[in-house]
């Protein structure tokens, strides 16, 4: 089985995919395609027009979460309990949503729409403040959502609190759990290695100069 991630040159929605295939430890590649000067002429070789793609041995797979799910079925990092998984999965689709309402404000920034930009981070920020209550309330006792293990949501749910929480870090306060359970993945030696190498930021979604 052979797996080469497409992504932008960008974190976004390709990071939470990025740390599911490194806790797994399996080998993959990875292209990053320039989302100013690379993307357009290269739109069409994807079947549904957009990133993240995830070929698997030649067969491109779409969709972040479908991505990582497969990922972490595949590679028994899942709940087995359907109830369970999907519970989780509930809480995956709410914090990818807000990825969302981010790519808006990143085009509304590129084409110098301040108001759509501000409007857009400001939905953003208020939905995190909201859906991390409802993640504090899933984390079991032994840290991980709706599981005695961790599983493939926990990873993904660390990289975009990890993202989310650089530009408002207040999502992160008064929910402990959340807060240690996003230490804990970021804690795994292979997200600690990936996190001293990984590409700085890119200028157009860097949170220094974004806010
Ligand atoms: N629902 C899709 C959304 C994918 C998406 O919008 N990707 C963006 C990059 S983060 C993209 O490819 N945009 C370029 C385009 O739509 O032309 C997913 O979760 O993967």
């Amino acid at each position: 089985m052979t797996y080469h991630l497409a992504y932008m040159n960008l974190r976004g929605r390709g990071e939470p995919v990025r740390w599911v295939l490194k806790a797994l430890d399996v080998s993959f590649t990875e292209e990053r395609i320039d989302v100013l000067t690379q993307w357009l002429s290269r739109k069409n070789e994807f079947e549904w027009g957009q990133t993240p793609v995830l070929m698997v041995d030649g067969v491109q797979l779409h969709q972040t979460t479908t991505i990582c799910r497969y990922l972490g079925e595949k590679h028994h990092l899942a709940s087995t309990d359907l109830w369970n998984a999907t519970r989780q999965q509930e809480v995956v689709e709410a914090f990818h949503d807000v990825s969302f309402d981010f790519s808006l404000a990143f085009t509304a920034r590129i084409k110098q729409d301040e108001t759509l930009k501000n409007n857009s981070l400001e939905k953003a920020r208020k939905r995190l403040l909201e859906i991390v209550l409802i993640l504090e309330s899933r984390i079991t006792d032994q840290g991980w959502v709706l599981s005695h293990d961790m599983t493939w949501v926990d990873v993904f749910l660390a990289a975009y609190l990890e993202s989310y929480s650089a530009y408002f870090p207040e999502i992160l306060e008064g929910v402990s759990k959340t807060q240690a359970l996003m230490e804990c993945v970021m804690a795994l030696p292979v997200i600690k290695a990936w996190l001293k190498i990984r590409p700085h930021w890119s200028s157009l979604e860097d949170p220094q100069n974004f806010l």
